[in-house]
């Protein structure tokens, strides 16, 4: 069966996830490269979840912290001058609410997905990311140009392989708080294209063929390291733009943990040059 194109206008369908991904959900994730599932988890923990980040946001900042683990982290300013981190990177080393969410059962039907031996890397590449978006001045990240995630495999010479990025989101997620857009099926292109479509980062122009993800506070997404996406600014500013998003770290093959001695990956110097 071939699945349509996906309108540019209207919300593509979501789903539920069960112990195991049915065929359709495969198939949509297969074939269109990302696919959104509701409610993953209740508001009842996804507030638990939050106020732990929230600690370890303040406790890091007191810290005086400007990066773990060798990555960088991305610091922005509120009206009242306190600092906070708008991309945190090993989360879940610092709060066991947020290690216990890592080991939910249904993440092994999202690991069983990806392919044969892969895990949650609590210490490995970025660990578990929290990016936190505000539209507003103070604020160091508000917007991603368009890239691809698998570009970082190049980095550490590593084949892009079919990794899958996995989203869990603490703040609902409109258009109007900017977002994730995607540019569906791109993943099944050559590396060619993967690397040179468009200019990494660099582009934050919106593409006719672009398809909003939006979410609510407990949904998860899951899209393809290869799929060109972006994230776009609010339209909306201060408290009414925050966005956080946490994503999953995939991995396989042979355990790669990093610690306090770990050097910056080149890759972070690419970003930086980009702003972020
Ligand atoms: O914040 C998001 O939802 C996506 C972020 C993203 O694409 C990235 O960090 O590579
Ligand atoms: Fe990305």
């Amino acid at each position: 069966m071939t699945l349509p194109a996906l309108s540019t206008t209207e919300a593509p369908p979501s789903f539920e996830l069960g112990e195991r991904f049915t065929a359709e959900q495969r198939e949509f994730l297969d074939h269109y490269g990302f696919i959104r599932f509701r409610h993953f988890a209740p508001p009842a923990l996804v507030a638990e979840l939050r106020a732990e980040l929230e600690d370890i946001d303040r406790r890091i900042v007191a810290e005086g912290r400007s990066q773990i683990n060798g990555v960088p982290l991305i610091i922005g300013t509120r009206r009242d001058g306190s600092r906070y981190v708008q991309r945190m990177v090993f989360a879940s080393t610092f709060g066991p609410k947020l290690h216990a969410f890592l080991q939910d059962e249904r993440f092994r039907a999202i690991l069983e997905i990806a392919g044969d031996d892969y895990r949650i890397g609590e210490r490995e590449r970025d660990g578990l990311v929290v990016n936190h978006y505000r539209h507003e001045e103070g604020s160091a990240y508000q917007k991603l140009g368009w890239h691809t995630d698998s570009l970082r495999d190049v980095f550490y010479f590593e084949k892009p392989r079919r990794y899958l990025n996995v989203g869990f989101y603490l703040d609902d997620s409109p258009k109007t708080k900017g977002g994730v857009r995607v540019l569906p099926r791109t993943h099944e292109q050559g590396i060619w294209s993967m690397l040179t479509r468009k200019m990494h980062f660099m582009n934050h122009d919106p593409d006719p063929e672009e398809i909003a993800i939006e979410a609510e506070a407990g949904d998860l997404t899951i899209h393809d390291g290869r799929l060109w996406h972006r994230v776009a600014q609010a339209t909306v500013t201060g408290d009414a733009s925050q966005r956080r998003v946490m994503y999953l770290p995939l991995m396989n093959g042979p355990l790669k943990p990093k610690d306090e001695s770990s050097p910056t990956p080149f890759y972070f110097h690419l970003r930086k040059l980009a702003g972020y």
